[in-house]
């Protein structure tokens, strides 16, 4: 156990040591643990400065080389980043950690980096069980720059926007018909797409992902969110991302959204707290009358066993 004052200062000077640990303290499920980070959140002002950006889209597509790139271009005016990668896979193997890290070779190791690997729990498809925490301390050590790296898949798609400002999505066509496939929903979401591998020879298809998202857009009035081709390998479109970022994140428009999007945000992370807190509690409860549940011989025996324990539940200490 650590000094509250302590953290807080060493938090405050993104000490990485410090980080860690308090992440550590984040995704314990011991309750002294859970209740001193509670405490220690509490005491803390939400004056955050932080741009929170979400990179999302499917494995492979490019999603850590492009933070790779992006981190790298912006260094040099010496900004500060903290980097979440959330992995669907780490839970099995570390091998995807390993994986992220490395395409992260060219800022790993650079004192204004923090890259922190998180795996993701089954619960949300893809996103991290307490990540929205880890964002929020990262908001407190006031980094420049927060960027949540989670794999585009199921339920993450559409809770990822719950933990960020900004929404990024990746795309990489392979042929015309996938893009067929793309949720409306999705097109909602993200704030700006960009068709990743666009160096590669064959340019048709980088094409043809530019002219149907920018009409799926069109067709929903959406046209005002960019459409950009990349390259990870070449440095393609890079400045066309930096300078719409620039642009958004600086537009009065944008701040007041910014504030209502913060409300939504808790709204959604308060409501999901709460249900965890209930579902924890009910499993204990579970356990605890497990015996209940033995010679369940009949349908009426069963609803009846239903109705008792949900009515004892609600009076469980
Ligand atoms: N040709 C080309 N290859 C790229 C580009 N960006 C990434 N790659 C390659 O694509 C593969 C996957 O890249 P990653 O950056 O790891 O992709 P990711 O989306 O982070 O992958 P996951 O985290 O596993 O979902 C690697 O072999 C990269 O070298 C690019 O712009 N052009
Ligand atoms: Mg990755």
């Amino acid at each position: 156990m650590f000094e509250k004052d302590q953290i807080s200062f060493q938090i405050s000077q993104k000490n990485p040591l410090y980080l860690s640990k308090t992440i550590s303290m984040i995704e314990s499920t011991r309750a002294e643990d859970q209740e001193f980070i509670e405490q220690w959140f509490s005491q803390q002002s939400d004056m955050s400065v932080s741009r929170v950006l979400g990179i999302t889209g499917p494995p492979g597509v490019g999603k850590s080389s492009f933070i790779n790139e992006f981190v790298a271009e912006l260094l040099p005016s010496n900004k500060t980043f903290a980097i979440l990668s959330i992995d669907p896979s780490s839970s099995l193997s570390q091998g995807s950690i390993l994986g992220d890290k490395t395409r992260m070779n060219k800022i790993s190791a650079h004192p204004n980096v923090f890259i922190r690997p998180s795996p993701s729990s089954n619960e949300l498809g893809g996103l991290g069980r307490k990540s929205h925490l880890i964002i929020e301390l990262f908001r407190m050590a006031q980094f420049d720059y927060i960027l949540v790296e989670t794999v585009g898949v199921g339920q993450s798609e559409f809770s990822v926007k719950y933990l960020v400002d900004f929404l990024i999505l990746l795309m990489q066509p392979m042929s015309g018909d996938e893009l067929q496939g793309i949720k409306k929903g999705i097109i909602e979401l993200a704030d700006m797409y960009l068709i990743s591998k666009s160096d590669l020879q064959d340019q048709t298809y980088s094409n043809q992902a530019f002219l149907d998202i920018s009409n799926a857009l069109h067709y929903q009035a959406q046209e005002n969110k960019p459409v950009i081709q990349i390259s990870n390998i070449n440095r393609l479109g890079m400045n066309e991302v930096i300078q719409h970022l620039e642009m958004s994140f600086n537009e009065p428009n944008f701040i007041t959204q910014k504030s209502k999007k913060r409300k939504e945000n808790l709204t959604y992370w308060t409501a999901e707290m709460i249900q965890r807190e209930i579902i924890q509690k009910l499993n204990i409860f579970l356990k605890a009358h497990e015996l209940a549940f033995q010679d369940l011989d009949s349908l009426a025996h069963a609803l009846s066993i239903k109705n008792k324990l949900t009515q004892d539940f609600f009076t469980y200490e």
